[in-house]
């Protein structure tokens, strides 16, 4: 008999990480022709030790005719910390901004909630987008949250907060389902602009070396691992920079 990894991270973390997940997937499934997208054999499912504690990064990954790579991750470090990260990355020949999204629970509560469509261009976001998110952010939480330095590449739309008690997480579930769904349909509603290439390649470099700056994720992983790990994962997985 076996049991799947994917199965056993899940049922121990923080039931909105389990909920979002649930969304991501089923949204990317309704909406997009998903074929597999394959990470370095050694980085789909990780473990190791943090402070004595265990850390497990399990790994869901998939390509389309549109993304590059869908990368929805989940992470657990002991009993006490879980992650949900998830970005998607368009192939240079679509306009398409940056899906993103994170979420990081301690002890049971969730500290910070994030997701955004972020501008890969210098003229800032599709009209469509701009239409579709009108009057989003982080209205309605009692918790908003401040960007840290390297925030300014996230949209006007941001939503990153603190949400408190069951509303507030049923509003991030349907904020992000609403962000990820317009995206969705976006995605396939467009038409690849080759001779764009070279400036959507330059946003979203933009937007991954901005997230590479973000030490508090890159903190758990070098505790975990060590610096040089800590930089390949950053680089090659979570925020890797598309090819010419
Ligand atoms: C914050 N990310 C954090 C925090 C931790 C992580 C521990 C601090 C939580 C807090 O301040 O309450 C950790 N996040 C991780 C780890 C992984 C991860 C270990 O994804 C993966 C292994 N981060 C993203 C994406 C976005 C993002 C896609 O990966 C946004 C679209 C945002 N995370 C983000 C932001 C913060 C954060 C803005 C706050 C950073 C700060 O306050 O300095």
């Amino acid at each position: 008999m076996s049991i799947t990894v994917k199965s056993s991270i899940r049922q121990h973390q923080h039931s909105v990480i389990c909920d979002l997940a649930d969304i991501i997937e089923a949204t990317w499934q309704r909406h997009l022709a998903l074929s597999p997208y394959h990470l370095p054999s050694d980085l789909g499912y990780v473990e190791s030790r943090l402070e004595g504690e265990r850390l497990v990064i399990e790994n869901v990954c998939y390509q389309t005719p549109e993304f590059r790579k869908l990368h929805l991750e989940l992470a657990q470090v002991g009993p006490n910390l879980d992650i949900l990260h998830c970005v998607m990355f368009p192939r240079p020949d679509y306009a398409l901004p940056m899906f993103g999204c994170d979420i990081v629970s301690g002890r049971g509560q969730i500290s910070a909630a994030v997701v955004d469509l972020s501008p890969t261009s210098s003229d800032g976001l599709p009209t469509a987008y701009i239409k579709g998110l009108e009057g989003m952010g982080t209205q309605g939480y009692s918790h908003p949250r401040e960007l840290p330095s390297w925030g300014h590449i996230f949209s006007e739309y941001c939503c990153f907060v603190k949400p408190i008690g069951s509303p507030e997480h049923k509003r991030f579930l349907n904020q992000v389902n609403h962000y990820l769904t317009l995206h969705c349909k976006q995605a396939k509603a467009i038409a690849a602009t080759p001779g764009k290439r070279t400036e959507i390649l330059a946003g979203q470099r933009n937007y991954c070396t901005h997230q590479q700056q973000n030490d508090k994720t890159r903190r758990i992983l070098e505790k975990a691992f060590d610096p040089v790990w800590a930089e390949r994962y950053m680089t090659t997985v979570l925020f890797d920079l598309p090819e010419e």
